[in-house]
This record gives C-alpha cells, structure tokens and sequence, in this order.
C-alpha cells in the first residue's frame, strides 16, 4: 500500500504581506514537528527557464507580455515532475506563490482577459490549501519601501490586488484569508492550524487539477 500524499500549500498574497516569511515559518515548524516538508517558490528563479524571468523582472531584459505570460507558466510546469514525485513520498510543500500570481499580475496589464491567463494553468497539481496574505496598501507601505524590479508600484498592485480578489471568488478553489496584519507569529499560528488541517485532509484524498472540469 502506497503511504500518504504530501499536501500542497500555497502562500499568496500582495508584496510585503509576509508570504516568503511565513513559508520559511511554516516549513520549519512543519519540520520540526516531523512533518517531511520543503518550500519552492515561483518563479524558480534558478532553471534556464527562471532566468529569462528574473532578468526581466529586474528590468535587465525585455519580453512582450504574452511571452512572459507563457514562460511563468512553463515555469511551473517544469517544476511538475518534481512536485509530484515529493508530493508522492509524503513531503508536503509549501510554495511562495503559484499560478494565482500568474494570473493576477498579466490580467493586470491592459488587454489581458482572467479566462486567457488561467488557460496554460489549467491541469496544474491543484493545491489542496491556498492562503491570501491580505495586507492594506498604507500597512504595506510601513514595511518598507518598493523595490525597483518591474509591477513593484502601488499604482499596478492595486490593481493586481483586484484581480486576485475575483479568482478568490472561484469555489473550486480551497480559499482561506488571512489578516496578515498581525504579527509574524500571530500570523503563523493562523498558517499553522489551516496547513495541518489541509495535510490531514490531503491523506485521503488524491491530488487534484487545477482549473479543470468547472
Ligand atoms: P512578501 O514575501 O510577501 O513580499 P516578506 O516576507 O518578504 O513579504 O516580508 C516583507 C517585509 O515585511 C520584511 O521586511 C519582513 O521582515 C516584514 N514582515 C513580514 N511579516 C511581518 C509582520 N507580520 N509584521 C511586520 N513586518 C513583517
Ligand atoms: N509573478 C509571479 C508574475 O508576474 N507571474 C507569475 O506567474 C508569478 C509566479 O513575479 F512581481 C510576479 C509577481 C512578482 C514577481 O516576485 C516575483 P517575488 O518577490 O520573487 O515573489
Ligand atoms: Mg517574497
């Protein structure tokens, strides 16, 4: 008999609402209390693919917008083979952002529909729990200022901030928001008790795919 999945955790949520913070908290208190677990984030900056991305978004190189749409996507898609292999040894993982930012940040520029954002996502390893930071513009901004890669303005995160809003509406989807807030630890208490929830919950139930079927 196989044992039991890993789950899939995503952390989302606006810039400096504390998602690579508490992905490092979460994976560590996970760990600790022998819970197999590791964190990824995309974009995986690492990989042939991920450096196209990383120089774009730190404006060394440009790409037309469709093109670094697909290339986010091809992003996640390469990762695949490798999550599915961890999540079937019973490591759950928990990723700094997914294809939720994917969609949240090109639907964001002029002429990109949510429906035509989502289509190369579709069939992803559904995570079985996705937590949104949820952080207001002013408290942001106590946290320091924006860096100077591409989309770090307030003009065009408010506006991505929209665009997640009308994906957390899609039932199929396990949503939990969080008051990000809080404190770093009051916060992760909040992270803890959803992610231990939803690996229990994993066990039993297979992996599923993202955006298919309704
Ligand atoms: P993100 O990955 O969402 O952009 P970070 O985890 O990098 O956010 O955190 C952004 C900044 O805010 C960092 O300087 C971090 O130390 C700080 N920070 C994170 N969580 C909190 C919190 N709950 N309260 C106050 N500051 C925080
Ligand atoms: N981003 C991230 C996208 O535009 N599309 C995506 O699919 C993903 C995963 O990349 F501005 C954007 C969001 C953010 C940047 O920044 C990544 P961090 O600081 O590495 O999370
Ligand atoms: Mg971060």
């Amino acid at each position: 008999m196989a044992s039991k999945r890993g789950a899939l955790i995503v952390l989302e949520g606006v810039d400096r609402a504390g998602k690579t913070t508490q992905c490092k908290k979460l994976v560590q208190a996970l760990q600790a209390s022998g819970r197999p677990a590791e964190m990824m984030r995309f974009p995986d900056r690492t990989t042939t693919i991920g450096q196209l991305i990383s120089a774009y978004l730190e404006k060394k190189s440009d790409l037309e917008d469709h093109t670094v749409h697909l290339l986010f996507s091809a992003n996640r898609w390469e990762l695949v083979p490798l999550m599915k292999q961890q999540l079937d040894r019973g490591i759950t993982l928990v990723v700094d952002r997914y294809a939720f930012s994917g969609v949240a940040f090109t639907s964001a520029k002029p002429g990109f529909c949510m429906d035509w954002c989502m289509k190369p996502d579709v069939g992803l390893p559904k995570p079985d729990l996705v937590m949104f930071l949820q952080l207001n513009p002013a408290e942001a901004a106590l946290r320091g200022q924006f860096g100077s890669e591409r989309y770090e303005t307030s003009a065009f995160q408010k506006s991505v901030q929209q665009k997640f809003k009308q994906l957390m509406k899609d039932p199929s989807v396990n949503w939990k928001v969080i008051d990000a807030s809080k404190n770093v630890d009051d916060v992760h208490d909040d992270i803890k008790h959803h992610s231990l929830n939803a690996i229990s919950a994993a066990e039993n139930t297979p992996l599923g795919e993202l955006w298919k079927g309704g």
